[in-house]
């Protein structure tokens, strides 16, 4: 896991394409001290028809509700970000490729208040291949339950994507790997299943999905809203509730869903097998269906296209 970055080309730094050498932060940045950020990933894909950025606006969305959740006042337009994001791609020339919009409190002076600190802004792209392996899509994932809980709605606003919140997901990643699993699940602080550490979770049992709704202190996935629109397309039926972990376990089908993730099923937790312990039925048909939509060759859903060479 983990993006394997290109130290090259351009990035986007306030306004203006640095050399990716050059797009640096002050040491005694008030986001570096107090995880005051908010950022996006989005992915880019190459297909027949051009490259298309897969639901630029609601990831833009997305940013500016986590920046308003943070009283952070973004200083540029959506629709500039947006614009600097296809621009960005064009510059490097990439095809297909994850990109990284990031707005954080830069530095002014230190303390807790980021009254006065600057809001700066930066878009990186980059080549990001399937996130928890190529295999991970066919075969699935070993998990983990996490030791770690997820953060709690009484702490933080754990629908906005800020980095701070990263740090929770941080532990649960290394607890997991250190342990020889995959990825973690994370349970929320009332113990029912809430999500992956980037990824949002579903669960399948008699060709019924179902996934953590709002109340398990989930990030609201844009690819969680993506496949449960497509899934219900297929015919399926999703229902969103509050999941306990022995639902978890006893489920047909498990998938993980999310920008960097795609569409990965899960075959083990805890060294308990799910399912038959490989990619399910169900999870195929939703996985044939997010990659027919999100490489141009479903007509009905080239809305959610944004083509980045026109
Ligand atoms: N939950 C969390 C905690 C999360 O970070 C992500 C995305 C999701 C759910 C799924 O959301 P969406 O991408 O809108 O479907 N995680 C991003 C960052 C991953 C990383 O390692 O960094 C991502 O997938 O881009």
């Amino acid at each position: 896991m983990g993006g394997g970055l290109q130290e090259e080309g351009k990035i986007w730094y306030n306004g203006e394409f640095v050399d990716w050498k050059e797009a640096k932060v002050h040491v005694l940045s008030h986001g570096l001290h107090y995880g005051s950020g908010v950022f996006e990933g989005i992915r880019c894909y190459a297909t027949e028809k051009g490259s298309f950025i897969f639901r630029l606006k609601e990831h833009m969305d997305r940013l500016y509700r986590s920046a308003d959740l943070y009283k952070m006042e973004i200083p540029y337009s959506k629709e500039e970000v947006k614009e600097a994001a296809k621009e960005t791609i064009r510059i490097n020339g990439l095809d297909a490729c994850y990109i990284r919009p990031i707005a954080f409190y830069g530095f002014h002076h230190l303390g807790v208040n980021p009254a006065d600190c600057p809001v700066d802004c930066a878009i990186a792209v980059w080549r990001w291949g399937a996130y928890l392996g190529e295999e991970a899509l066919e075969s699935g994932i070993r998990c983990t339950l996490s030791p770690w809980r997820r953060i709690d709605p009484n702490t933080l606003p754990v629908t906005a994507k800020a980095t701070g919140h990263y740090l929770n997901s941080m532990l649960a990643v290394q607890d997991a790997k250190e342990r020889g699993f995959d990825e973690a699940i994370m349970l929320d602080n009332s113990g029912y299943v809430a999500e992956g550490p980037g990824e949002n979770i579903f669960a399948v049992k008699n060709a019924i999905l179902y996934t953590p709704g709002a109340e398990s202190s989930i990030l609201p996935g844009i690819t969680r809203s993506s496949v449960i629109e497509l899934a219900q397309d297929i015919g399926y039926e999703v229902v969103e509730k509050p999941i306990t972990k022995e639902e978890l376990l006893s489920a047909d089908e498990l998938f993980f869903t999310g920008t960097a993730a795609e569409v990965s099923p899960i075959r083990e937790i805890d060294n308990v097998t799910i399912g038959e312990g490989k990619r399910g039925e169900v999870t195929g048909d939703i996985q044939r269906k997010f990659f027919d939509v999100v490489n141009a060759k479903e007509e009905k859903y080239m809305r959610w296209l944004e083509p980045v060479y026109e």
